[in-house]
């Protein structure tokens, strides 16, 4: 079976479920294709809302060996996102605690600057954050389940510019994160969880769906001095912003403040602090121990505001899933009308959230060109249903489109200012269909 259905909230077990949204049959959202004449499966893409805890989540769990054993994605294309995890590799650094042995066994040593923690971090794609840490002298591990960043480190070192050594390789376990993998990490040899060490999940609790076994994992691997940090879009930002291209498949949940901290209490963990994020259209970082002294006042702010802006009420839900059609309307509208003008539009960024908003929106070939994307997975592929060419960016050159659909809308800053001379006009999509 490639999906099963979802009839318990995935964090409070409620079957209070209703659903609130249906964006129709849509294709895995990173499947591209060789050819355009290959088959392409179709699966329902459906909102639930638990009415007992406020999770959003999809009504059906796709088998995650078809979503991530071969994964398109690489983190690290994107200067906006490497910047961040420099960010988050610098927080952690600050917050790294000399544990209390090494002092004491050698004292001459200034442990303050020497003593760096390791990070584990699970789903780490192609190392974006780990490199980061590395670059700060912190010990370092993965675990990954998509087979092929390994074969593909190399070009995308060069794609980067940052290259790396065999001293620097970071060593990665190559299973999906779960309470079974957490016991096989902690007795491997292949790079101990030190005291005081972070655990880090970036973009990847949406992905997951038995989120017991993924905390039980993290409770059992951290010690109790250690962080575990998470990223996650914030479901408040869906729903302001009219975000709804972030729904697909490999997104299970979509998260507020309110049912992660029940979940992670039931796990053992607390969230003592919460940060809010512009990264991918607006997220939340999480920091959670096992033991905390003392809650920071963030997490109640985030949780005040989530509540005042109605966000643990079905009905607020309910008015989302009506604006989600104006984008549809007004997208196909507008290229319509380009079309008839004879005005070329290409895409910006063959995104997950690309392919929820073309195969939503009827969108094809036939309104767009083709679409620039500089990850090399991704190029001379076709996107599925919509069948659109994924081309290098030297096409946007060859091409000189009239105007540039930004697919990747949360990188607009970046993808804009990496294609100012070539003079075309933007199509950003989200929140409302804009012309810049
Ligand atoms: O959770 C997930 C989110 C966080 O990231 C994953 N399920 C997959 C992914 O979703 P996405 O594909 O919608 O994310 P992005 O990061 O918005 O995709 C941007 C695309 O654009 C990538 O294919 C890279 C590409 N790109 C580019 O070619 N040049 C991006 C930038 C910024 C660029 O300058
Ligand atoms: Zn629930």
């Amino acid at each position: 079976m490639d999906y099963k259905a979802v009839t318990n909230c995935r964090v409070c077990k409620s079957r209070n479920l209703t659903p609130y949204l249906s964006l129709g049959n849509l294709p895995l959202a990173n499947l591209l294709l060789n050819n355009i004449k290959e088959r392409v499966e179709r699966y329902p893409l459906d909102v639930l809302f638990c009415n007992d805890c406020a999770l959003s989540q999809l009504s059906i769990v796709v088998n995650p060996h078809i979503l991530y054993d071969h994964y398109p994605y690489y983190s690290s294309v994107s200067e906006t996102f490497r910047k961040h995890c420099e960010g988050l590799a610098k927080t952690m650094k600050s917050m790294a605690r000399i544990p209390e042995r090494p002092e004491w066994l050698f004292p001459e040593i200034n442990w303050e600057e020497k003593w760096f923690p390791t990070v584990l971090d699970i789903a780490s794609n192609d190392n974006c954050l780990l490199k980061e840490c590395q670059k700060l002298g912190m010990g370092v591990l993965g675990c990954e389940p998509a087979t092929n960043f390994d074969m593909e480190k190399v070009l995308m070192d060069k794609l980067s510019s940052h290259s790396m050594s065999a001293d620097d390789l970071i060593p990665n376990f190559n299973k999906f994160f779960s309470y079974e993998t957490a016991c096989e990490i902690a007795s491997s040899t292949i790079r101990p969880m030190w005291n005081h060490s972070f655990i880090t999940a970036q973009n990847v609790l949406a992905h997951v769906d038995d989120l017991h076994d993924f905390l039980k994992g993290v409770h059992f691997l951290l010690d109790d001095n250690g962080v575990f940090i998470a990223e996650f879009p914030h479901a408040k930002n869906l729903i302001e912003n009219n975000e709804f291209d972030t729904i697909y498949h490999e997104h299970l949940s979509y998260f507020l403040l309110k049912p992660l901290i029940f979940l992670f209490v039931e796990c053992g963990l607390k969230i003592f602090k919460v940060e809010k994020l512009p990264i991918h259209g607006g997220s939340l970082r999480i920091y959670a121990s096992k033991r905390v002294d003392e809650v920071d006042k963030s997490v109640e702010e985030v949780l005040n505001e989530e509540e005042e802006l109605g966000l643990y009420d079905l009905i607020t839900y309910k008015n989302f899933a009506r604006h989600v059609e104006d984008v549809k309307i007004h997208l196909k509208e507008l290229l319509k009308s380009l079309r008839y003008q004879g005005a070329k539009v290409m895409a910006y960024g063959a995104s997950a959230k690309g392919s929820t908003l073309m195969n939503y929106c009827g969108l094809d070939f036939i309104d767009i060109h083709s679409i620039v994307d500089e990850t090399p997975s991704k190029i001379g592929k076709f996107t599925a249903v919509s069948k659109i060419p994924i081309v290098n960016k030297n096409h946007f050159y060859l091409e000189q489109p009239d105007y540039i659909l930004l697919t990747a809308w949360n990188f607009k800053d970046e993808m804009i200012e990496k294609t100012k001379e070539i003079g075309a006009k933007y199509i950003v999509p989200i929140p409302r269909v804009e012309i810049i």
